[in-house]
């Protein structure tokens, strides 16, 4: 299977990342985003909608990460994905929440204080920054309720939902999320970080 990725992406790394759990070999080939090759005719074939990462599995091509992840898991049985539609649908709510309102609620605090200063964008906006704090705590509040009582998003073990659900953090040092106010949040992730899988698939700096 040959994944077209961008390893800084956090929607790259959950999918990668998940495969390296899995033990599931993949042909890796870049599409570096900001030389735009998103864009190219060749890629715009894999994925009309022109974003990474793309998974190719003979003539089978499936962009989104959230169901590349399912396909991958849905190779060998795993914990990561079990087969019963409890777990599953369980699985999907934190899936369907990460896409639709945790991307959403991480990415402008991130783009602030990281891809700002980084992209020489200009300063990060004081006002923008409290909002964007604002919208953080609302959906991190969220998941230190859920988290207070237990060491992973779904059952008792590591599902696809704390992958999916962990790429948002990937940038939450430089982004200057206050997780500290957010103990069970943060022991979580730390949980995830320690993963052989998290580790190797980390952007570097
Ligand atoms: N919902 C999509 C989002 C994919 C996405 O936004 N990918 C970004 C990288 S994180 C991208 O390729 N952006 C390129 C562009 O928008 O030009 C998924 O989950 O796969």
């Amino acid at each position: 299977m040959k994944l077209y990725y961008f390893p800084p992406s956090p929607n790259t790394r959950k999918v990668h990342a998940v495969a390296i759990h899995l033990n599931l070999p993949l042909d890796l080939r870049l599409v570096d985003l900001q030389k735009g090759e998103q864009r190219t005719p060749e890629f715009m074939v894999l994925n009309p909608t022109g974003r990474t990462p793309v998974l190719q599995d003979g003539d089978f091509i499936l962009w989104e990460s959230t169901a590349i992840m399912q396909y991958l898991a849905s190779q060998l049985p795993t914990p990561l994905w079990p087969n019963n539609a409890r777990s599953r649908a369980d699985i999907m709510r934190w899936q369907s929440w990460q896409l639709a309102h945790w991307y959403g609620s991480c990415q402008p605090l991130q783009f602030e204080n990281f891809v700002k200063p980084l992209l020489q964008l200009g300063e990060p906006d004081p006002q923008v920054v409290k909002e964007a704090t604002d919208r953080f705590r609302q959906e991190a509040q969220v998941l230190e309720d859920h988290l207070a009582e237990r060491a992973f998003l779904v059952g008792d073990t590591l599902t696809l939902a704390d992958f999916s659900v962990a790429s948002d953090l990937t940038y939450a040092g430089p982004g200057q999320f206050p997780l500290a106010d957010y103990p069970h949040l943060q022991a979580w992730y730390e949980r995830i970080e320690a993963l052989p899988a998290w580790q190797q698939t980390k952007p570097r700096s």
